[in-house]
């Protein structure tokens, strides 16, 4: 396998008419008949998007999908310590709630991030997804170590799962909700570090405490 990622990755999905690969090898399982697809046009701007649909029954019918490929490798190595992306629950009126989560296997295992609730009906949203340690918990399998999983990646995947209850397939992997829904996503993109306000603002707080007992 050869470990590609870099702190520069971006998924767009705006490969023109006739593309080799519009969906940028994001899949479900080979038995699933709703694998993600390029939609030409309707991004947040404009643009291509990647939709990808859940069934609610077999086969096809948790929501997830995943990559093993550009988003394979070092993550510790290349300093990606979070992943942003834009994202659209297309399920319609009345449709499902979809809890979406970014999760990561390697030699350490699974591990997943928290939700964040994507609610039908709300157009695109931007979400930022912590992969540092603090943001990231051992879902099961491996030796349960961050820092193996994360220098070895093998596959990135992103889920609806709304409960901490975590369930692992073979090739399905982390298993997401089994629910009747739609997703879009675009700009999936690799980044550095969160800032931690809270952190800063107690440093700014030390410091103004500092210059008062000089004065
Ligand atoms: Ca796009």
């Amino acid at each position: 396998m050869i470990y590609a990622v870099t702190i520069t990755e971006l998924d767009d999905f705006n490969a023109p008419n006739g593309a080799l690969n519009p969906q940028e090898s994001w899949r479900e399982g080979n038995g699933s008949p709703s694998q993600p697809f390029q939609q030409p046009t309707g991004g947040p701007d404009g643009s291509g998007f990647l939709r990808d649909s859940s069934s609610g029954s077999s086969p096809g019918k948790n929501m997830q999908l995943w990559n093993t490929a550009q988003w394979t490798g070092d993550y510790l190595g290349q300093s990606i310590f979070s992943l942003s992306l834009d994202a659209n629950n297309l399920s319609g009126p009345g449709g499902e709630t979809i809890n979406l989560r970014v999760a990561l296997n390697g030699p350490g295992g699974w591990f997943v991030t928290e939700p964040q609730v994507l609610l039908p009906e709300t157009g695109w949203q931007s979400l930022l997804f912590d992969l540092s340690s603090s943001g990231l918990v051992h879902a099961g399998q491996g030796n349960a170590v961050y820092d193996s999983t994360m220098s070895a990646v093998n596959r990135l995947q992103i889920i609806s799962l709304e409960e901490d209850t975590f369930d692992i397939g073979g090739n399905a992997g982390l298993r997401g909700d089994t629910i009747v829904a739609t997703l879009g996503l675009d700009n999936i993109k690799a980044g550095a570090a969160i800032p931690e306000p809270s952190g800063a603002a107690l440093i700014l707080i030390g410091c103004a405490g500092l210059i008062r007992r000089r004065r």
